[in-house]
């Protein structure tokens, strides 16, 4: 039906009543490819990716930018041919990353953000979003413990945990702000366990205090930071004079799931005047679920500031990440630049509502609505169902694993949905499992590669310290079944027996 038009012949190029036909014809044709992609990315019969190397990819797509426009119908089909190539994410077996899973009314909250196009730095482009956020994250902080408090949206768990670096360095030491590194008489130094996430050291480098200054603490063979060595490494520093600030405590670690101790570890943040940072990006999705919130996160109220992202346990869409503060005036006063041209003070609004002047980006994407609609939808009883289900399914894998110790080995009972395992070929079933660790090393990325050349599953794989490479399985879509557990177990030893 759209032929040989082309955008000129779409809102808002010509008159309103014919470009609304074509504009609609346009829209519709587009949302029955992204219905169509959404019916095979829940189809079991549908492959989780059709797998290319980058040049045979490239050969046979158009990505070519042209010098005239091209045809709207050149464009849905550009749309389909992306789609089709898309590795489906939404797909039960795509368990490969921390953010899985397509939750359909986040995704239309995703389309409705799309459309209403706006940028979140203030209440007078973005009244109902706006308000939308500190609804949330208000309950967000109640969930976490405490009452009042400060919050915002960032661009990744990681950029929230920037927030919390920030925080903590002007909460004590003000005056950086105007003056920089001249109102630090001394080594700034930060702490957090050899299996944080890496943005962490990021901080370091990126704020100046070098990663050499942030100190990793040795993990117990669970993935937990021990207490008595961060307590003995921060008097270590101490004792060379330096300042000991800040400490991450991760609530979820990537690759194992784990825990760290937030009660220990925030007595002696109180001991030593730390700050205490609780990375719950992963975690942070087990604060709704009573049955697993405790021991887990017992003692997450002590925390100054805590990293929570929907978009990965709570299956919220990508991106939404939230940074959450028990002390209020603290994002505001870090971070404030008072541009005259955005956050003038006299409006005609309270413009306490103006967020965009506590944090470090200028235009900020609209992340709220989908999280909002999607809680609207589950109500917290929702939430908690599919949380405890997660779990419940990574308890289901870890006892299935157990019952064939003949083809899979279990590195450790998670604390969370990471499932972390070495499947054991044929020829290695019988040998000493010391002896055959470099082997499975090896073969591991073998077996990922045949998953991806078949298509029929993804599943991530990494080293960790002296462990070589191993499978880590993440359940955290909430179209997993057990019987998809049951395929992925099938299908791993159907590839890599030899
Ligand atoms: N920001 C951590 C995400 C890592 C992962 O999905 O595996």
């Amino acid at each position: 039906e759209i032929g040989n038009l082309k955008y000129t012949d779409l809102l808002p190029n010509t008159e309103l009543n014919k470009a609304m036909h074509t504009t609609e014809t346009f829209l519709k044709q587009l949302v029955n490819i992204l219905l169509n992609y959404i019916k095979e990315s829940n189809d079991r019969n549908e492959k989780v990716l059709h797998f290319y190397h980058p040049a045979e990819m490239k050969a046979m797509l158009d990505l070519d930018i042209p010098e005239k426009g091209l045809p709207l119908q050149k464009l849905i089909d550009d749309c389909f041919t992306t789609l089709k190539y898309q590795v489906r994410t939404g797909h039960p077996m795509f368990m490969n990353q921390l953010s899985c899973g397509l939750d359909v009314v986040s995704m239309a909250g995703e389309w409705l953000i799309a459309t209403a196009n706006t940028n979140m730095f203030t209440y007078e482009i973005a009244p109902v979003f706006i308000l939308m956020e500190t609804v949330v994250l208000e309950k967000m902080r109640q969930i976490i413990g405490w009452q009042g408090g400060d919050s915002i949206l960032a661009p990744g768990g990681s950029i929230s945990n920037l927030y919390a670096f920030l925080a903590a360095r002007h909460k004590m030491f003000p005056t950086y702000k105007e003056k920089g590194l001249s109102a630090i008489k001394g080594q700034l130094v930060m702490f957090t366990s050899d299996q944080c996430h890496y943005s962490v050291r990021s901080c370091a480098a990126v704020c100046g205090l070098g990663t050499d200054n942030c100190v990793e603490v040795p993990s117990d063979k669970r993935g937990r930071l021990i207490p008595s060595e961060l307590e003995r490494l921060v008097l270590e520093r101490k004792a060379k004079g330096d300042i000991p600030f800040f400490v991450n405590c991760t609530s979820g670690t990537t690759v194992l799931g784990a825990f760290d101790p937030i009660e220990e570890i925030a007595d002696i943040c109180q001991k030593y005047n730390m700050w205490l940072h609780v990375d719950a990006a992963w975690g942070g999705g087990l604060l709704l679920s009573k049955k697993y919130r405790h021991p887990r996160l017992t003692g997450i109220e002590r925390a100054d500031s805590v990293t929570w992202n929907p978009h990965k346990l709570m299956g919220t869409l990508l991106q939404c990440s939230t940074i959450h503060f028990k002390q209020d005036g603290l994002l505001i006063s870090c971070n404030q630049m008072s541009a005259e041209y955005l956050f003038m003070q006299d409006k005609l609004y309270d413009v306490r509502y103006d967020t965009g002047d506590k944090v470090i980006q200028c235009g900020r994407h609209n992340d709220i609505f989908k999280l909002w609609l999607q809680w609207r939808a589950k109500g917290d009883e929702g939430f908690e169902k599919q949380i405890d289900r997660l779990m419940e399914l990574a308890e289901y894998m870890v006892k299935k694993i157990k019952s064939m110790p003949d083809k899979f080995y279990l590195i450790l009972e998670p604390e969370m949905v990471n499932v972390s395992f070495w499947y054991l070929p044929t020829r290695v079933r019988n040998m000493p499992h010391e002896k055959r660790l470099n082997i499975l090393g090896e073969i591991t990325p073998i077996l990922k590669g045949r998953m991806m050349q078949a298509g029929t599953m993804m599943v991530g794989y990494q080293p960790l310290n002296d462990l070589p490479n191993f499978f880590r399985n993440i359940i955290s879509s909430a179209a997993v079944t057990e019987g998809d557990i049951d395929f992925l177990l099938t299908e791993m030893d159907r590839l890599g027996h030899d």
